[in-house]
């Protein structure tokens, strides 16, 4: 029997960042508190740590997930993906092709890859990708970006590069609850395509208040799904 896919809500996808977590602020508690507050996918981004700390805090971090059904994905690393049981992977452009994760990993995993380009959808979705992670939409300080910044209006193509797919879409990059509504409405009202979520890292996890940075914004996209 061919296991089916976990179904995965995408509406408030939470990137780690524990850099940038306020002075005091302990990670798991930040994490289960954003949860709480809406978050509805979690991905563990470990820039520095090296692998044994990363295995540590994704173990860790897996436990709280689990706790609230809440899916867990692992940035660039396969190798710890595949030892903590996480529910798939982010990969980059220059991380593991997706066609050698997918081998390596159980069928039901979800995987995700950042595209900035209409080239790098389209390469995607041929390699059968779960969703791709669109933008940067804006500006941020949270990661050194390496492609320009493509503004809302930028997603539109990006989004048209998805019809006729199943392969669903977040975006990232500068995204608060100041301007997930903007982003939200912006994209579709470009192709007619929605996203299906928003990626954030800084707005919740800078945040003194992780549930209620996170009710904030799930709070939007919400709200924006359930409008006709
Ligand atoms: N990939 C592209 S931008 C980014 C990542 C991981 C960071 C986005 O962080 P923030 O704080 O939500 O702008
Ligand atoms: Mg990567």
């Amino acid at each position: 029997m061919v296991e089916s896919k976990l179904s995965v809500d995408y509406s408030l996808y939470l990137v780690t960042g524990r850099d940038l977590l306020p002075n005091g602020k302990d990670y798991l508690e930040s994490l289960e508190e954003s949860i709480q507050g809406g978050v509805t996918l979690v991905q563990i981004r470990e820039k520095h740590a090296d692998t044994g700390e990363f295995l540590q805090i994704a173990r860790a971090s897996k436990e709280i997930c689990r706790r609230y059904n809440v899916p867990i994905l692992i940035n660039d690393r396969v190798d710890i993906a595949l030892a903590i049981g996480a529910d798939g992977v982010h990969l980059g452009q220059t991380d593991m092709p997706v066609d050698v994760a997918r081998k390596l990993l159980p069928s039901t995993a979800i995987i995700g890859m950042t595209c900035n380009t209409v080239e790098h959808v389209k390469k995607a979705v041929e390699d059968g990708v779960d969703y791709v992670g669109i933008g940067p939409v804006w500006a941020t300080q949270t990661k050194k970006l390496t492609s320009p910044v493509v503004g809302v209006r930028g997603l539109g193509p990006l989004l048209e590069a998805l019809e006729g797919t199943d392969v669903k879409a977040v975006s990232i990059a500068g995204i608060k609850s100041t301007n997930a509504l903007h982003c939200l409405h912006g994209a579709v009202s470009i192709y007619g395509r929605s996203l299906d979520g928003l990626a954030v890292v800084s707005d919740i996890v800078a945040s003194t208040d992780p549930y209620n940075a996170a009710k904030k914004i799930a709070g939007i996209v919400q709200a924006f799904k359930a409008s006709p």
